[in-house]
């Protein structure tokens, strides 16, 4: 039996990004579908707040953990897989600054911006999730996509400046949650830049079939979606 269990939800870059880190990590895991189950009693009991993608492994405190970053930084941790996360101090600040910055102001804009478009449901509190109308609805959507513009630039002239990658010359866990993240946006056709394009280009090329396996799963189901509404 594999030691990692991980429990997946196919369509989602959260996802995504652990299972492509998990492969391109080479270790020994297995994956179980978790659709339809992240709300059963059983989920619940090990997992109360509910979220995909969740790590069971037994030398966990509580035997599982979630939050796509925190398990890529743990495993870089437990298996000392310092070229996905340096160890110098300074070096790893900048990686978990990266992390830090997709998930807390890139990753809630991108949510803004297309899940509409994928037929997720939007986070309580906001425009997409309440009873405004259609128009306001679609204004949130607009400005959100607007607003990804600016941590966009942050991430080409601060984070990379120069380099191909946040990590340098080598995929870091920040490059495999930035660039999975940025998958979401083909739901919208959203213009990348050119930056951009040839970054994704080159995270694929050096991470190859540990990318383009999950990355299948999300382009299938944004294919999927998109072929519904013509
Ligand atoms: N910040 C979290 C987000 C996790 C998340 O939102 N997971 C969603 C899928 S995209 C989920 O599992 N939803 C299932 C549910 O809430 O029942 C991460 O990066 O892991």
């Amino acid at each position: 039996m594999a030691a990692i269990k991980l429990h997946i939800l196919k369509p989602s870059v959260n996802n995504m990004s652990a299972r492509v880190f998990i492969r391109a990590a080479k270790l020994d895991f297995a994956e179980d579908d978790a659709w339809g189950k992240t709300r059963s009693p059983d989920f619940l009991t090990r997992n109360p707040a509910h979220l995909t993608p969740m790590m069971e492994f037994d030398h966990l405190p509580k035997g599982v953990m979630w939050e796509s970053c925190a398990i890529m930084q743990y495993l870089c941790n437990k298996h000392h897989l310092d070229k996905f996360y340096p160890t110098a101090p300074e070096a790893r600040a900048m990686i978990d600054s990266a992390m830090f910055y997709i998930i807390g102001t890139l990753y809630p804009y991108i949510a803004r911006a297309t899940y509409p478009a994928l037929g997720f449901p939007q986070y309580a509190g906001e425009v997409g999730a309440s009873d405004a109308s259609p128009e306001a609805k679609a204004a949130a959507q607009k400005a959100a996509a607007a607003a990804l513009e600016e941590p966009l630039s942050v991430f080409h002239k601060f984070y990379m400046d120069g380099k191909p990658f946040i990590g340098g010359h080598e995929p870091s866990i920040a490059d495999i949650r930035l660039a999975a993240s940025l998958e979401f946006l083909a739901a919208i056709d959203y213009d990348l830049p050119a930056w951009a394009k040839t970054y994704m280009a080159a995270i694929e090329k050096a991470l190859g079939s540990a990318y383009t396996e999950p990355a299948a799963d999300v382009r299938g189901y944004i294919a999927h979606v998109k072929s519904q509404k013509k």
